[in-house]
């Protein structure tokens, strides 16, 4: 406990939930330190001093309040650029321990020479910004829905109505990989043509999100392929995926020109349990150490659960440069030379959440459609002209109900998404 935390310290801050064999949260955090790092159950003759004086990790902070401990690991623990292995160590085997009934990480500090091994975003919100040409509001897009079960022509006039309505962005759904009625490559084609039309037709840049998750060589062909075809972005599922999938993939596409799109599904098996499991904040921070471009937070106010404190928290760490230490919530973290992550909120939106999200979470930001653009009731080119509507509208301080007198799909929205 007397114990200083030095720059070179990876920093695990944890709930812990003492099972009925644990004594108390000295001893739980004593076994979660031993079982995330040198130790084991019992005495070894194998552990010399020597070993235990260089490798040792120390608890630091115990808050009995709120049942918080932080605990220091030196870096020598770790290979600093193997993130899996990093997690094995203080994610891994000690979720599954008798003496805890639950454990959560909720943040991780990273110290220099580990944020240093990582690439970090390639584009980061500024090269976003460039290569997209729209500086002073969000990024809007939409999901093609259904999920699945378009065949890859009518996926791409799905988009093409989008794009011409007015949204910047087309992304896949998170299951729509290469079906046996929508092939990725045929569906890559025809949406990258339709794109280009729409691009020409509107005189706005306009981008396609394709869905490459699978097994990571095919990954790989799959991102090959977007870009001979001319594509600018690929989209990822980063927990189906995995860790190792998802370094290798940001390696990969190190010298290509392709903005990476992270889509989240899954996380909520770790995250949702406020008792077990990690923050998003602790995945938002190790998506941005790998090097995703944007990922998804949540909305606060749309269908997916995730409350306001978290998700800004989450945008906080994917956009600033550095974070102070507060104690209980979010750890110090100094991100050197890591370009940011744009954070997208997606689920359950339709135009009517504009002025709260924009209130809530601001502009640097994307925000995307799904069924709140596809369910307009004159359908997807009017769902999104009525989005990029109520953008205006907000943007130009007007209500979305003024706003509404002049622009009829943005009024029918209203009709039916509005407070009845
Ligand atoms: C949204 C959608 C996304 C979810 C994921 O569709 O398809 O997969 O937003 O949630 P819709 P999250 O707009 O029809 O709800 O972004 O919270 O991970
Ligand atoms: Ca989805």
């Amino acid at each position: 406990m007397d114990y200083e935390p030095s720059e070179n310290d990876l920093i695990a801050m944890y709930f812990v939930e003492i099972s009925p064999e644990c004594r108390n949260l000295e001893h739980a955090s004593e076994e979660i330190a031993k079982e995330s790092s040198i130790g084991t159950w019992t005495e070894i003759a194998t552990l010399s001093a020597e070993i235990a004086k260089k490798l040792k990790p120390s608890t630091f902070y115990i808050n009995k309040e709120n049942s918080i401990v932080k605990i220091a690991y030196t870096k020598e623990l770790f290979e600093i650029d193997n993130l899996p292995q990093i997690l094995s160590a203080i994610a891994g085997n000690i979720y599954g321990m008798k003496v805890l009934k639950s454990l959560r990480l909720l943040d991780i500090s990273f110290p220099k020479d580990i944020v240093k091994a990582y690439k970090g975003p390639k584009f980061g919100i500024e090269g976003i910004r460039k290569l997209t040409k729209v500086k002073d509001r969000p990024l809007l897009g939409t999901i093609v829905k259904p999920k699945v079960g378009l065949n890859e022509v009518e996926h791409a006039k799905i988009c093409g109505d989008a794009w011409i309505g007015g949204l910047d962005i087309v992304k896949d759904d998170e299951n729509l990989t290469s079906m046996t009625f929508n092939k990725f490559e045929k569906r890559i084609k025809e949406t990258l043509k339709t794109r280009d039309k729409a691009e020409n037709q509107t005189g706005e840049r306009k981008f396609y999100m394709p869905n490459i998750t699978a097994p990571l060589s095919t990954m790989k062909k799959r991102a090959d392929f977007v870009i001979e075809n001319g594509g600018e972005y690929v989209m990822v599922d980063i927990l189906t995926v995995g860790f190792s999938a998802l370094q290798e993939i940001r390696d990969y596409l190190d010298d290509k020109n392709i903005v990476i799109h992270a889509h989240r599904a899954m996380h909520a098996a770790l995250t949702r349990n406020k008792k077990h499991g990690m923050t998003m904040l602790a995945l938002s921070k190790l998506m941005r150490l790998i090097g995703m471009d944007q990922l998804h937070t949540g909305t606060v106010v749309g269908k997916m659960e995730g409350g306001k404190k978290e998700v800004l928290e989450c945008n906080k760490i994917l956009t600033a440069q550095k974070i102070p230490d507060n104690n209980t919530t979010m750890l110090n973290q100094d991100w050197g030379d890591i370009k940011p992550t744009l954070p997208v909120a997606s689920g359950g939106l339709s135009p009517l959440h504009i002025p709260d999200l924009i209130e809530i979470l601001g502009k640097d930001m994307v925000y995307q459609f799904g069924g709140g653009c596809h369910g307009h009731p004159s359908g997807t080119e009017a769902g999104a002209k009525a989005i990029r509507q109520a953008i205006d509208a907000v943007l130009n301080g007007s209500t979305l109900k003024e706003y509404a007198i002049k622009n009829t799909e943005l009024a029918k929205a209203i009709e039916k998404w509005g407070k009845k």
